[in-house]
């Protein structure tokens, strides 16, 4: 079988399509790695045949060795995925030393994966401890979250309560709250540490005056939980200054106990 033609391809290249359509991912921005089960992994690749290799540039988790990542490539535009994947998209398995990514397929015209690949691969490690179900790391650009970062401090008790304060849903989506990070020069091990970190407690980081990291276990958890900050943050914003009716917390606590949800704590003062 064709590995073009698996459903992890066909669900990148419609997810990346979908995110450049809301206008998050302008130019290159934006990165999604996938964690493939070697099963399925099989299925298109009977045994391990490594086009070439490439140096991760730091040091890979141990949980991670010995597992395969379908990665957007770096310098890459989210536009182009659909109508290329196997230029745009690489498939690699992480080598036993955690040091190298050995690619099986794609990066046709010499490319490698995300400048992002260290956040991703650090946040992979934290969130697969946390859950062994989570396959997705998903980074984006969404306008209002951005927007909603620049006008609050960067906090993530601040951010998160105005959030659950804008919109009944976002409690209901995540009750974990979202993580906060200031703004920092990405691409580095830096920032994928710190965003490792706050992955211990979230699903959601922000990267202020960035973007967001959302994980999941498949496409549809990272990306609704994106879309739901995403509409949020919009209506947070359209709102800004006008404000009569914010949801009063005896109704976020009420969503809370109705979903049997256990709320970051902090946020919400429980009476
Ligand atoms: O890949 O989004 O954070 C482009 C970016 C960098
Ligand atoms: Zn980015």
């Amino acid at each position: 079988m064709n590995f073009l033609e698996s459903r992890f391809v066909k669900e990148v290249s419609e997810i990346t399509d979908n995110m450049y359509h809301q206008g998050w991912d302008e130019r290159n921005g934006g990165n999604i790695s996938y964690m493939i089960d070697e099963e399925y992994v099989r299925e298109y690749f009977p045994k391990d045949v490594f086009v070439r290799d490439i140096p991760l540039g730091f040091t890979a988790d141990e949980v991670l060795r010995g597992k395969y990542f379908l990665v957007t490539g770096t310098g890459k535009y989210f536009k182009n995925i659909i109508k290329n994947p196997e230029a745009n998209l690489g498939l690699v398995k992480i080598s036993d030393n955690g040091q190298v990514a050995h690619l099986l397929w794609g990066y046709k015209d010499g490319g490698k994966f995300t400048s992002e690949f260290p956040a991703h691969l650090m946040s992979h490690a934290v969130r697969f401890k946390a859950n062994p179900n989570n396959r997705i790391i998903m980074h984006t650009h969404p306008t209002y979250t951005i927007c909603m970062g620049a006008c609050l401090p960067a906090d993530e008790v601040i951010f998160t309560r105005k959030l659950w304060k804008s919109n009944t849903e976002a409690v209901v989506v995540f009750p974990e709250g979202v993580g906060v990070l200031p703004c920092m020069v990405c691409g580095t091990t830096e920032i994928g540490e710190a965003t490792a970190n706050k992955m211990k407690d979230h699903r959601l980081v922000t990267w202020t005056n960035h973007g967001i990291y959302g994980a999941g276990n498949d496409i549809d958890e990272a990306f609704g939980l994106i879309e739901t900050v995403e509409k949020t943050a919009q209506i947070y914003m359209l709102t800004l200054g006008h404000v009569v009716n914010e949801i009063p917390d005896e109704v976020i606590i009420g969503l809370a106990k109705l979903w049997n949800l256990k709320m970051m704590p902090g946020v919400i003062e429980e009476k």
